[in-house]
């Protein structure tokens, strides 16, 4: 694997407890040699997507907003429970089972497009996770499904 972009594994969405916000939980990891800035997530369930960094002890009260996503070089940023996640405010209905696409944009490498499946409360995704990659390239059970690259 020579590829060169962003890599996106391990993406899912909760089934949320409420109608009025999911979180989609993600890892981004960036094989350049350059820092790159999430600058842009749009998704098809809603139009209103914001990165939140949750408490270490995982209270809700405690969340804030992230004005940037730097990913380093060679290193990753990693939307996980207790840490941050993708917070999609009034999303369409989300079904377990379903897939969600979202569309990811970076500085330099351009976007991603993924699809994360929707998994029950307290579930994580099961089998091996799908990766999504700006350079073109995919592993796992989803090569070559539902993956655009642009940029
Ligand atoms: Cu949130």
């Amino acid at each position: 694997m020579t590829s060169q972009g962003v890599r996106i594994t391990g993406g899912y969405v909760p089934k949320p407890a409420s109608p009025d916000v999911a979180a989609a939980y993600l890892t981004i990891a960036n094989t350049t040699d350059t820092s790159v800035r999430l600058t842009k997530v749009v998704t098809s369930v809603t139009t209103s997507v914001m990165a939140m960094k949750e408490a270490d002890n995982g209270s809700v009260g405690s969340m804030t907003d992230l004005s940037r996503i730097d990913i380093p070089a060679h290193g990753s940023y990693k939307f996980v429970p207790n840490h941050a996640h993708l917070m999609l405010e009034n999303p369409a209905p989300l079904t377990a089972g379903e897939k969600v696409s979202m569309t990811l944009t970076f500085t330099g490498v351009g976007s991603v497009t993924i699809m994360l499946p929707v998994v029950p409360l307290g579930q994580l995704p099961s089998g091996v996770p799908s990766t999504y990659s700006s350079a073109g390239t995919s592993m796992g059970p989803m090569s070559g499904m539902n993956m655009s690259t642009s940029g």
